[in-house]
């Protein structure tokens, strides 16, 4: 069957659900790896991108309790934490003034169980009018379902008023693995993956881009993942409106669901494959957080071509147990580009290019 696949990705054909399941069976790591590398190529010539950004995560406290997620704390728990809006603003006047710019930034906070979705606007209207030259990626699908709940407006509804505040495009976090068996076991209080592609179907539909995440590495198969590459390759089809894939290797520690850490071996065939699969989507990442600097650097040879950013304080994959730091400097993303031959390009948030080194 791989000469056959082989043809297929050279002839730029489609892999069907078979295929897709015998790379995540099969052993030739290397030889899957070059054939993305040459999609990679294809898609985005010898670039590989990055960003100037700063993750912040508003509030700790979530009322979903995922079985996978270690950051989440409820409400009264002695580590919990909830963050001003003069606290995020000096957060990224700080990182702005570290970095002497700053692009983008991403938020991605709990489900508050009594924060008004109001609250939630006020955040970026707040950044928006201090920073109105920032690209801000904001609120997971799983969140716009929970403002509509707490708000009592549709989906749709939610979602203009949230691009009405200032949100420009969406981080693709809250995917997991779609399969419901898997979702049971992972993540039982969180919104079905029906819901999280219809809300992002919406959301394409607004006009708002967003990125698509798979969690791998738990208790999942390679069917659940290649059915996950399916089902948003299928969605993609439709409305064209994701910009970035970002595999999510999983963090274990402090969790509870007790797994070792995803190989490197699968960590590089998980981002090979995604690529290969993954035909419509332009950008794959690397996210340097999860895979640690090394591993990421290698998967610019294995069909990613971005490294996601300078992150400044990630929290999440930290308190999952996550060994990378937890921000990196602009020098030293471009120093990892080029080391793999490689030419680094800082972007802003929809990939247009700010500047090559
Ligand atoms: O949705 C939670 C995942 C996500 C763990 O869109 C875990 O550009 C691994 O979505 N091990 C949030 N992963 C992060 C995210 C993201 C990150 C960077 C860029 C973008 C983007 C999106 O983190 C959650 C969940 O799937 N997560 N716990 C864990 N233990």
């Amino acid at each position: 069957m791989f000469s056959e696949i082989e043809r297929k990705i050279i002839n730029g054909e489609r892999l069907n659900r078979q295929e897709a399941l015998f790379l995540f069976k099969s052993e030739d790591l290397h030889r899957i790896g070059e054939l993305a590398e040459e999609v990679s190529k294809k898609i985005n010539q010898n670039r590989v991108y990055f960003i100037v950004n700063r993750h912040i995560n508003p509030t700790n406290i979530c009322v979903n309790r995922c079985r996978f997620c270690a950051f989440s704390r409820s409400k009264g728990e002695p580590d919990a934490y909830e963050m001003s809006i003069d606290e995020i603003i000096k957060n990224l006047r700080e990182a702005k003034q570290s970095l002497d710019y700053l692009s983008e930034v991403h938020i991605v906070s709990g489900l508050h169980p009594d924060w008004q979705f109001e609250h939630y606007l006020d955040i970026i209207q707040q950044i928006k009018k201090e920073f109105p030259s920032i690209g801000v990626k904001a609120f997971t699908a799983v969140e716009v379902d929970y403002f509509s709940r707490i708000s009592g407006l549709s989906i749709e509804e939610t979602l203009i008023r949230l691009k009405e505040a200032g949100v420009d495009i969406m981080p693709g976090g809250g995917a997991e693995i779609f399969n419901s068996d898997v979702r049971a076991k992972i993540c039982p209080e969180k919104i079905s993956g029906e819901r999280w592609l219809e809300i992002i179907k919406t959301a394409h539909s607004l006009g708002i881009k967003t990125n698509a995440t798979m969690l791998y590495g738990h208790v999942e198969s390679y069917e659940d993942r290649v059915d996950h590459l399916l089902r948003l390759r299928e969605l993609q089809d439709e409305t064209g409106g994701f910009i970035a894939f970002i595999p999510l290797s999983y963090q274990p520690e402090n969790t509870q669901i007790k797994v070792p850490y995803p190989s490197g071996i699968d960590d590089l065939k998980t981002i090979a494959i995604s690529r290969l699969v993954l035909d419509n989507i332009p950008h794959i990442k690397a996210y340097w957080i999860m895979l640690g600097e090394k591993l990421a650097q290698l998967a610019l040879l294995f069909g990613a071509d971005c490294l996601e950013g300078t992150v400044i304080e990630e929290k999440i994959a930290h308190a999952a147990g996550a060994r990378s730091k937890k921000g990196n400097t602009i020098e030293e993303l471009v120093y990892l580009i080029k080391e793999v031959g490689k030419i680094p390009v800082e972007r802003d948030s929809f990939y247009n290019i700010k500047r090559t080194f």
